[in-house]
């Protein structure tokens, strides 16, 4: 190379060309002449990496404000040719993945990057926040259930034993199952994962367990399987788990009909089976207040306005609708840890069998005919969802229940309903190989009573090729119904924009709060206008930004305190006409609502000026995230938004202060990591799936959460919004332990300040938001009276916490 002139003037000059660029802030051309010089010759890598680093990362963030993803993504495949184990490229490219909603793949790339450097402190941030997608948090559960495990390892263990020598597992995860076939004498075993994630981590497991070379695992969905190209011929047995707390959810259905054609001996001739051998599936009605606020409105006045007007809202959990993408059919709760519990409106009842071993039974199962069951309600009250579990028969004579009574790790799906009394008629079926129940009708005085309002007009225009009773008795209805504005006159609002509707204490505290700003700022302008003299021009009105995620209703109720012009940033164009319909009915001026595009990643453009010479009275932030973390980027949005206030304005919330107490909670463990051999049967797993473990705990609801309090609640934490300089990034905090224990886990959440005197809590009986629980990795032993002093830290949004008892010796950084 040294000898070719004209490729080094090349090189030189294209150097020389790509800083002048830089220099000029022309950076799509110095990444092309970046490009050039480093592919010909490698040896400037070192020298110009961080200039190309810098280039690529002005670049792409200009690609991405003009919306040319693909180029942007084209640049970092291409840096990252040149780079491959750069961990700042790969992070960052995982946070443009991510904004783009490729959370595997951001995920992915956190998790390189920080393999490549695990003291990178944003790199692990971001893998903390994405590792619930790669991993997700049921893995730890499932594997810590010592009683699940050994269940299947016998009834595989028979299996093998009477005469079922190949053997594929179906979605094997970690790799469990297939290690039991292996250890309990299988000639043969194959096993299939989907997720690269797991596949990789399977990979690691066998090899770990001496069985890298005799359990044969491939990357790939069972329906892509064929015999002989990616196994040599037909199995005797598959084994799998592929159920989720729907039982078909994770497609078994449709696995084991292609499994039983293409990768199973025949069940008579040979030894052909599948454990589990079936499935029964058990229904109850439930009354729940819990369920109920997070899938239908429950008041008729938020803060001061009628909602009379909203029309229907409703949560995406709907399955009386027509299948729908954004529609799911059920959601998941652990009935014993709902807050509130529930009641029992029925007895249990069966809702379906399902025999594994046939592959015409699971062939027929989605054009079997809805089935109506016809249920004497037991106990009065309302009626909120229809709670499903089931039983999985591994075989004849071991089973496993996903039941709410059971001691397992299992949730119920929930099939929310709208409410009455009486007899229910529940429809099951199993349209596009989803279980699907509908409560479609109570039963009165011997009259049956519909429980769906909702009529579609699809229903109308075809109703005989529908062999569905129910979609035909909507159809007919529909055919006769007077009233159009009916039809399709609902908007979706996600559970938890629900459950924040129904927080009336919420929307009450900052209507009080917006009321005193106002009235405070009127005083002042009065003041103003006395002291020079002028009139205050009636036309002159506060000015004020909700810039909450999702649906909210604050820049309403707050126009509604009049002499406001209030902005939302909602985007929804059927939620926006929510808004307007509310307008509307509660007299609101039309002029005083306005909706503000809300770019969430470009805070400046989202912050402005309402107008050239106003300043914003009050600017609503988002704090705090359902889920019970800190929003990110929460700082920076606050110190904007505080440049954009008019003197004596405010941000909304204040000041927002971190509540925590110590507690002892095996639950929270066993959900944050696989505690040692013993659970898993002896195999070396543990430390495989551990890497994915996370210090913080989310989506927790600790007013249920089984543990001892080892002290009172503390306060741990302060962050003032209106005052950047009150604000540190450290705190150290004593807390005493009221009785001893081991500490595992310091659940937290948020007293938010919209002012001095009016708070909301989000650990209150109707918050929308969870809580979030730091969960030691390290138990903390301590005795009542102890200190135990918690170092605190925020950093870019993210609260970390350490323990150590006081005048003990420091443990290791967690
Ligand atoms: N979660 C239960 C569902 N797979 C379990 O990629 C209970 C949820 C749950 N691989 C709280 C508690 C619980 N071919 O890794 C997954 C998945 C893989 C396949 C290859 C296929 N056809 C499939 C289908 C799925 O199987 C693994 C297990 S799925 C089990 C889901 C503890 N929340």
């Amino acid at each position: 190379m040294k000898g070719d002139p004209a490729r080094n003037e090349l090189v030189s000059s294209s150097l020389e060309s790509a800083q002048q660029c830089l220099f000029n802030q022309d950076y799509g051309t110095a990444f092309v002449h970046y490009l050039l010089v480093l592919n010909l010759a490698p040896m400037f890598k070192d020298f110009a990496k961080d200039s190309f680093r810098f280039t690529l990362f002005k670049w792409t963030e200009e690609l991405d404000s003009v919306g040319r993803i693909q180029d942007l993504f084209d640049c970092y495949e291409q840096a990252l040719e040149l780079f491959p184990a750069d961990e700042v490229i790969l992070n960052s490219m995982g946070e443009h993945l991510f904004r783009m909603g490729f959370r595997d793949e951001a995920a992915g790339h956190f998790h390189k990057a920080l393999k490549l450097r695990p003291d990178y402190p944003e790199a692990r941030e971001n893998f903390y926040r994405v590792a619930n997608w790669l991993v997700e948090r049921w893995h730890f559960l499932m594997l810590n259930d010592h009683g699940r495990n050994r269940k299947y390892q016998q009834a595989i263990q028979k299996a093998v034993q009477s005469g079922c020598n190949t053997v594929l597992d179906i979605g094997t995860g970690t790799g469990i199952l297939g290690m039991c076939a292996k250890k309990a004498g299988a000639a043969e075993v194959y096993a299939c994962e989907l997720s690269k994630t797991m596949y990789e981590l399977a990979c690691e497991v066998l090899a770990a367990n001496g069985m890298d070379g005799s359990i044969k695992i491939l990357h790939m969905k069972s329906l892509e399987m064929e015999v002989p190209k990616d196994i040599p011929h037909k199995v005797s047995l598959v084994v799998t788990e592929t159920v989720d707390a729907g039982l078909f959810g994770e497609g078994i259905i449709e696995s084991l009909i292609h499994a039983w054609h293409h990768l199973l001996l025949p069940p008579q001739s040979a030894t052909g089976r599948v454990i589990p051998a079936g499935a029964t599936v058990f229904g109850m009605a439930v009354e729940s207040a819990e369920i109920r606020r997070h899938h239908r409105l429950c008041v008729s006045e938020v803060g001061s306005l009628s909602m009379s007007a909203a029309g229907e809202l409703h949560s995406p959990v709907s399955c009386s609708s027509e299948p729908d993408d954004s529609m799911e059919p059920y959601t998941t709760e652990r009935l014993s840890r709902l807050p509130g519990g529930y009641k029992s409106l029925t007895e249990p009842f069966t809702a379906l069998d399902i025999d594994f071993n046939n592959v015409q039974e699971l062939e027929g199962l989605s054009s079997r005919e809805v089935r109506r069951i016809h249920l004497p309600v037991t106990q009065e009250g309302e009626l909120d969802a229809l709670a499903v579990w089931f039983q999985l028969h591994l075989d004849e004579e071991s089973s496993l229940s996903t039941g709410p009574q059971e001691d397992t790790c299992w949730e119920q799906a929930i099939y929310p309903v709208h409410s009455t009394k009486d007899e229910l008629i529940v429809e099951v079926s199993c349209r596009d190989a989803y279980l699907r129940l509908c409560s479609v009708a109570v039963l009165r005085d011997g009259r049956e009573i519909r429980l769906d309002k909702r009529l579609d007009s699809q229903h109308c225009e075809n109703p005989v090729s529908n062999p569905n009773p129910e979609a035909e008795l909507c159809s007919a209805l529909a055919c006769l119904k007077t009233d159009q504005n009916q039809t399709k006159d609902y908007s979706m609002l996600e559970c938890s924009e629900m459950a924040l509707l129904n927080n009336h204490d919420y929307h009450k505290s900052f209507c009080s709060a917006l009321t005193k700003l106002i009235s405070q700022l009127k005083v002042k302008w009065q003041n103003q206008e006395r002291r020079s003299g002028d009139q205050l021009d009636c036309s002159d009105l506060f000015y004020v930004l909700d810039v909450s995620e999702g649906f909210s209703l604050l820049s309403l109720i707050a126009a509604s305190r009049g002499h406001v012009k209030a902005y939302s940033s909602v985007e929804k164009k059927k939620q926006q006409e929510v808004l307007k319909r509310l307008a509307r009915s509660n007299n609101i001026p039309e002029d005083h609502l306005e909706f503000w595009l809300n770019h969430v990643e470009d805070e400046q453009g989202m912050l402005q000026r309402p107008s050239r010479e106003k300043l914003w009275s009050a600017i609503i932030l988002d704090c705090v995230e359902t889920c019970g973390l800190i929003r990110q980027k929460l700082m920076e949005k606050a110190s904007l938004a505080r440049c954009l206030l008019e003197e004596g304005g405010s941000i909304f919330p204040a000041k927002i202060v971190v509540h925590g107490m110590l507690v002892e909670s095996d639950t929270l463990l066993l959900e944050s990591a696989v505690q040692g051999q013993e659970p898993t049967l002896g195999f070396n797993i543990a430390p495989f799936i551990n890497q994915f473990t996370v210090p913080v705990h989310v989506f927790l609801d600790f007013s249920t959460l089984e543990c001892r309090h080892l002290s009172e609640s503390a306060e741990l934490f302060v962050l003032d919004l209106m005052n950047a300089t009150a604000n540190y990034t450290d705190r150290e905090v004593k807390v005493r332990a009221t009785s001893g224990g081991r500490i595992t886990a310091i659940p937290f959440w948020y007293h938010i300040y919209l002012d001095q005197d009016i708070s909301v809590s989000t650990f209150s009986q109707n918050s929308h938001w969870k809580q979030a629980a730091v969960v030691l990795q390290q138990p903390l032993e301590v005795q009542a009276g102890d200190w135990v002093c918690l170092t605190v830290k925020l950093h870019k949004s993210t609260i970390s916490m350490t323990a150590h008892v006081a005048n003990a010796p420091r443990p290791m950084e967690q």
